[in-house]
């Protein structure tokens, strides 16, 4: 799992890439447009694994983990006064989701470029680059569809992508992302290849002030937001990126009082990766044993054979059954034999839905 993590310059984004990633890479309170990438992997944290990993002492541990795209700021603008952001649009549309990191904290030792902090305001503006951006690689296809269907070269391939790319078109033009239009399934299968932007699952991340955590000026904003961006595709969540790289820094017991102290149950990295999850639609499955306890992702509702081929393709080929516990049983009972007595670990078969936190052990035949 691949995220971008977009927005206007100066926003945070670094800071919350440092935050996630316990990296350190420069934040600068001017705008870092012309900077690289910065590329991070973060390891899942899953509460289940430590526990299964501190009963099993294996040799080793392994997380789930997703990989962290820190782009340069795309300022306002950019998108339609044609400036080198290529780069960016084009590492933006490899990614699975987007967080949009939004400036909402107030500090007058780092200048807003538009010389105002305005959530709300620069939520658009983002919106709209990625919107021009969409626009132009449909207006680019829709000239060589158009020119085909002048030469009558496949016409009915043709006449449906133009039909689809209409579609888009008018929705972007009425400043409409197209997360927000009804996409059946084979029109969405036409179009996946171009990866548009406003395509891709967003996560808002509002960056507010260290004194705005669990204020009502917070949940005001982010109710605000939410609003603008209904729909199964995208998220909002409150964070203070400063604060989250900082507490990022500490060791884990003085990071675990810091969080009590200001009333965090989880801290924002968590929540934040979790939302991922939830918006791509991943869940983990579980292996444990001496070797190794390890957490695999996989989409929710992947049937066992298919789980089984995360591992290994030659499970997935000799896959005879999966035999599986759910992570709460297994704490219960304590151990596989006593599972096995109490009834609570079972053999399913290849279309059995793997769930999440389940712990599976593949019995196969190569
Ligand atoms: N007070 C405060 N300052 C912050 C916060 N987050 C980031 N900053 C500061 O804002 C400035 C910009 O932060 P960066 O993380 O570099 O922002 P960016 O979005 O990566 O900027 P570009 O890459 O240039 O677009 C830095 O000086 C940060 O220290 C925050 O939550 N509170
Ligand atoms: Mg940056």
């Amino acid at each position: 799992m691949i995220i971008g993590i977009v927005g206007l310059p100066n926003g945070g984004k670094t800071t919350l890439f440092n935050a996630l990633t316990k990296g350190e890479a420069e934040t600068a309170p001017y705008a870092q447009t012309g900077a690289e990438a910065n590329i991070g992997i973060v390891k899942v944290p899953d509460s289940r694994v430590d526990r299964l990993s501190g009963i099993f002492r294996p040799k080793k541990t392994t997380h789930a983990v997703v990989e962290f795209i820190d782009l340069p700021g795309l300022p306002r603008g950019s998108v339609s006064e044609g400036a080198k952001v290529t780069d960016f649009l084009k590492r933006a549309r490899e990614v699975d989701a987007l967080v949009h990191v939004v400036r909402a904290f107030e500090d007058t030792a780092v200048p807003h470029p538009a010389g105002s902090v305005d959530p709300l305001r620069d939520v658009e503006d983002l919106e709209v680059e990625l919107m021009l951006s969409d626009l132009a690689i449909i207006e680019k296809r829709l000239e060589r569809v158009e020119a085909a269907l002048k030469k009558g070269v496949e016409r009915e391939k043709h006449e449906k992508e133009k039909a689809v790319l209409d579609r888009c078109r008018e929705a972007l033009e009425e400043e409409k992302p197209l997360r927000e239009i009804v996409l059946e399934g084979e029109e969405e299968k036409q179009i996946r290849g171009y990866r548009f932007l406003t395509l891709q699952p967003l996560i808002l991340v509002l960056n507010i002030g260290e004194n705005d955590l669990n204020s009502q000026k917070a949940a005001s904003l982010t109710a605000e937001v939410a609003a603008r961006f209904p729909g199964e595709k995208s998220r909002v969540e409150v964070l203070s990126a400063k604060i989250e790289m900082e507490m990022g820094q500490l060791p884990p017991e003085e990071a675990a009082l810091f969080m009590e102290d200001l009333g965090l149950e989880e801290s924002a990295m968590e929540r934040l990766i979790h939302s991922c999850y939830d918006l791509l639609g991943r869940i983990s499955f579980l292996t444990a044993g001496e070797d190794e306890v390890r957490a695999w992702t996989i989409p929710r509702g992947t049937p066992a054979v298919r789980a089984a081929g995360t591992i290994h393709s030659d499970i997935e080929r000799g896959f005879i059954k999966a035999e599986t516990i759910s992570f709460d049983d297994f704490i219960a009972a304590g151990s596989f034999a006593k599972a096995r007595e109490a009834g609570t670990l079972r053999l399913e078969g290849k279309d059995y839905i793997v769930r999440d936190g389940e712990i599976v052990h593949f019995k196969f035949n190569v």
